[in-house]
């Protein structure tokens, strides 16, 4: 059916027109990119009265004339993801995500204490870790056992952990499995390989990936913008810049603690209500760090987190 140009649009329509519910994509500076309910792009700005918007978030857009197309609402956030900027302030990473996989490699080398920190932001805002191995195909056996072992801690607290390659096929069944049916983001240090997974799953998309340098061992962030993709099965996967540092935002000594589930079990067991599990007598955690119930390393990684908090 074809339509006059001058023809007035029915008032169904019209009623879409001005109150269209849509998803954020992904925003570079002013520019903000949405999809609708059928799933189509649009290129938006926000109204000046709104919080700052990302990746993930749920809004209402209108477009008062075909050319500019116009959010005006943020609908409530399920879950959110954030750190501290530069100046301490906090930086939402995204919204609205079920699952975290925090992406490690061993080039650039896995490091706990950036993965304690994650684990911390996931337990605090209830939002599921899994921890990916990346780049197995680097790892001769013996390199793969002490992998293995350095992340057995993490996998008797409970944690899944994925070992997987973006070169070859190992566990990416496995993966794409975990991925089903709910939103998902790829974090990690850059050069770890999170858009060649991205890339991986959605060869389509040819997500631009970059070489790690060779003088330092470190990614050359490459991803610049959280972007989320949607996956052929269900579900949607947002790739994330790569960062040095995860600083966590706004939380307490007490909440971190909570962050970290083997000293949960022993909550209550402290001499002092207010314990800090530094050096206090009577501390329960300090006790299974000492009979071995509790990893020294990881204890060690929390009076890290702890002294940055005050920082
Ligand atoms: N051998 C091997 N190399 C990989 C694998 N995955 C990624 N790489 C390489 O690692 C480098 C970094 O990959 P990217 O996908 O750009 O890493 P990223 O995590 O997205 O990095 P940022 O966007 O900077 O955060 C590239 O040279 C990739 O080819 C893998 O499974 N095995
Ligand atoms: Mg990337
Ligand atoms: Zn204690």
């Amino acid at each position: 059916m074809s339509r006059s140009p001058t023809s007035t649009p029915d008032t169904s329509s019209k009623q879409k027109i001005e109150n269209n519910p849509g998803r954020i994509i992904a925003h570079f500076g002013k520019r903000i990119v949405i999809e609708d309910a059928q799933g189509q792009e649009h290129r938006c700005s926000a109204r000046r009265n709104l919080p700052p918007l990302v990746c993930g978030d749920e809004i209402n857009w209108h477009y008062p004339d075909p050319k500019s197309c116009i959010i005006h609402e943020l609908r409530p956030r399920r879950s959110l993801l954030a750190r501290p900027d530069a100046r301490g302030k906090q930086k939402i990473i995204a919204a609205n995500i079920d699952q975290i996989l925090i992406v490690c490699a061993p080039l650039p080398e896995l490091n706990e204490g950036l993965l304690d920190r994650y684990l911390v932001a996931a337990a605090l805002t209830e939002i599921k870790p899994v921890i990916v191995l990346n780049k197995t195909d680097l790892l001769d056996k013996k390199q793969r056992l002490h992998y293995q072992e350095r992340l057995s801690i993490y996998q008797q607290l409970g944690y899944p952990i994925i070992y997987t390659s973006a070169h070859e096929d190992e566990a990416f069944n496995q993966l794409s499995e975990r991925l089903r049916e709910q939103t998902s983001i790829l974090v990690g240090q850059s050069g770890v390989g999170k858009s060649s997974l991205l890339n991986r799953l959605l060869p389509e998309v040819n997500a631009r990936i970059g070489e790690v340098s060779d003088a330092t061992g470190k990614g050359r962030h490459t991803t610049t913008t959280a972007r989320l993709y949607h996956l052929p099965d269900s579900g949607a996967l947002i790739d994330s810049p790569g960062i040095r540092e995860f600083g966590l935002w706004n939380v307490s000594p007490k909440q971190l603690a909570q962050g970290f589930p083997e000293f949960v079990k022993r909550k209550d067991e402290c001499r002092f209500r207010d314990c800090q599990h530094r050096n206090e007598p009577g501390c329960a955690i300090l006790e299974d760090v000492e009979n071995g119930e509790i990893s020294a390393s990881r204890h060690a990684s929390y009076l890290r987190i702890l002294a940055s908090l005050e920082e």
